[in-house]
């Protein structure tokens, strides 16, 4: 696989120079590194919008008009074992389960769809306001994510909005969260358009650190502005942290590298 192998080698000789990224000063939050502990396959052809990871297999959904699905991946090969295409009059964005069922965005129809978790099928739709760009959740609460520096919390079960986390870093706003996912208990979101990936104190929308993925950015982009990073999901069980892009060949497991003390 020389797509793989040519990711690989990009994104270790960068990523050793990153690593050693170090705070830019006493307030900022750090900037961490990463480790790449594996490389899987992914469809070049997944406008990746939303992505978390269940029982053995990636539950993955994709964007575009005409192009927007739903789909059940095997993590080891990329193979995709279920698929279900969304009407072409809707843009796909973020998923997450919730007991027996699949819960998707729309960029900006402000309408979401319900579906069988296992088989797919339709079971019905539900309305917000604005755009609708990724979810997750934790124990109790969905979280989404609406392109702004707001996060919402939705009661699981009505759908319903039951609060917002206003997001900072250093005190400043930080808009365009995008993917996210709920790990240990702080709310990890990629900034669209960036390499970087917010951890969020779930409690004070604070910003305790950044992931900086530009290696893997530069690996897969090839050109394309609207290939970027776009996907974050965890295994809680195993403790396996993967993310990925929009178009990218690859999905990597990270484990993720504070930075390297400085001497004083
Ligand atoms: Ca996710």
């Amino acid at each position: 696989m020389p797509n793989l192998r040519k990711a690989f080698c990009a994104a270790i000789s960068c990523a050793l120079v990153w690593i050693a990224g170090a705070p830019t000063g006493a307030e900022a939050a750090p900037v961490y590194g990463y480790q790449i502990v594996h490389l899987y396959p992914h469809d070049a052809n997944a406008f990746t919008e939303g992505l978390f990871y269940k029982d053995g297999f990636l539950y993955e959904s994709t964007g575009l008009e005409g192009r927007s699905s739903i789909r059940k991946v095997k993590l080891e090969t990329g193979e995709v074992v279920q698929q279900r295409n969304i009407s072409p009059a809707y843009f796909g964005e973020g998923i997450v389960y919730w007991k027996n069922k699949l819960i998707e965005l729309t960029w900006r129809s402000q309408i979401g769809f319900i579906y069988d978790l296992a088989t797919f099928a339709p079971k019905g739709s539900f309305r917000y306001k604005g755009e609708g760009w990724a979810l997750t959740r934790d124990g109790h609460r969905l979280i989404m994510s609406d392109g702004t520096s707001d996060l919402r919390f939705l009661d699981p079960d009505s759908l319903k909005e039951t609060g917002r986390l206003h997001v900072t870093a250093d005190g400043a706003p930080v808009a365009n969260l995008n993917e996210v996912e709920e790990v240990k208990g702080n709310i990890l979101a990629n900034i669209w358009q960036t390499s970087k990936i917010a951890c969020i104190d779930p409690k004070t929308g604070a910003v305790l650190y950044w992931i900086d993925l530009a290696p893997l950015v530069v690996a897969n982009q090839n050109g394309n502005a609207d290939a970027v990073l776009n996907g974050i999901a965890y295994d809680a069980k195993s403790d396996r942290l993967f993310v990925t892009g929009k178009l990218w060949t690859t999905l990597y497991e990270i484990k993720i590298v504070p930075p390297v003390a400085s001497k004083p």
